[in-house]
């Protein structure tokens, strides 16, 4: 890979992400719909908490992967589509970039010392494909529109609004009537032992008790359950991948496997798979299942077809005992 361009697109996705985090805290749109109990004062609070959060991020499938997948558009050659019916390889670079925050929507409703609250975050990009390996950087590009949903639940305690409740993140297509893809569960285990799971995306888990707690440097298995309804019968139907904390840029995106390998228990039966190494640094994140339609990485043409859900976890302080040095 030439360093130089490399360096380029590092400092590019750098400023996108800032840009994005810019957007939000100058755009935020509170919509008070409580039944006449709450204040200004006590939306304020809730908001700024929200602002605040490293559960409410919205970079959680930043494609700022190793490889580089992400790189400007320039002018390419006719491209080589690849055939429905045919055994599909993941294109050559591919990755999402040209975010913009469109709009954030708090909707908070208090009743007594409790706030339900919904963060629904609009978000706009584009999808940057190189299909040829033809040692040119010359991706097509295709526009998307997602809803980034959250689901939460503060508690009004003596020295404020505390976050008590979230749910998990899920992404879908603004426009849902081109949406094929669809998760129906995700799962996160240690060990073998189940840790986590949730088969709805509204589903609310008390913090810290009903998230997964992860001991750095613990290798967690993560599952998800995918489905596909598109016609299309490119094999496979669908491309998945883990977004998740690590690597020097931050985040890291991992294909995750339904053939049996990287923790697979069982090859084609629509359950995805990938494990990873919890990073060393104590705090609140979020790990993205992210299932794209085939179609939409090797089809300049087809629409962008693709569905995501985040799960929120917590890495715990080290146990006392020797320092293991600095966080990854
Ligand atoms: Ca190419
Ligand atoms: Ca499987």
């Amino acid at each position: 890979m030439d360093r130089t361009r490399g360096k380029k697109i590092i400092v590019w996705a750098l400023r996108e992400w800032k840009a994005i985090v810019t957007s939000i805290l100058t755009a935020v749109l509170v919509t008070a719909c409580g039944a006449g109990t709450s204040t200004e004062t006590d939306r304020d609070a809730i908001t700024g908490a929200i602002e605040s959060s490293e559960f409410f991020a919205v970079d959680v499938t930043d494609d700022r992967s190793p490889d580089g997948a992400v790189y400007d558009a320039s002018d390419r050659p006719p491209d080589e589509v690849q055939a429905a019916g045919a055994a599909a390889d993941l294109p050559v670079a591919w990755g999402r970039g040209l975010f913009e925050h469109l709009q954030r929507d708090i909707s908070i409703s208090i009743t007594g010392d409790t706030a339900a609250v919904v963060v629904t975050d609009r978000i706009q990009g584009s999808l940057f494909v190189d299909t040829t390996d033809d040692g040119e950087r010359n991706p097509w590009v295709k526009p998307f529109e997602d809803v980034l949903t959250r689901h939460a639940e503060f508690t009004r305690l003596p020295d404020g609004w505390r976050l008590t409740k979230i749910s998990p993140l899920d992404i879908s297509l603004a426009d849902p009537e081109q949406q094929t893809v669809r998760i129906q569960w995700i799962r996160a285990s240690v060990d073998g032992v189940t840790v986590w799971e949730s088969s709805s995306s509204s589903e609310l888990f008390d913090i810290p008790a009903g998230l997964p707690v992860f001991s750095p440097l613990t290798e967690v298995l993560v599952e998800a359950k995918v489905v596909n309804s598109s016609p299309a019968d490119y094999i496979p139907e669908s491309f998945v991948f883990l977004h998740r904390p690590g690597g020097v840029l931050g985040r890291v995106r991992d294909r995750m496997f339904d053939d049996g390998s990287n923790g697979d228990r069982t090859a084609s039966d629509g359950i995805f798979s990938r494990t990873y190494t919890i990073g060393q640094v104590p705090g609140r994140y979020f790990a993205a299942v992210d299932v794209i339609d085939a179609a939409t990485l090797l089809d300049e043409n087809a629409p962008y077809n693709s569905a995501a859900w985040g799960m929120p976890y917590i890495v715990e302080k080290p146990s006392a005992g020797p320092s293991t040095g600095a966080g990854e």
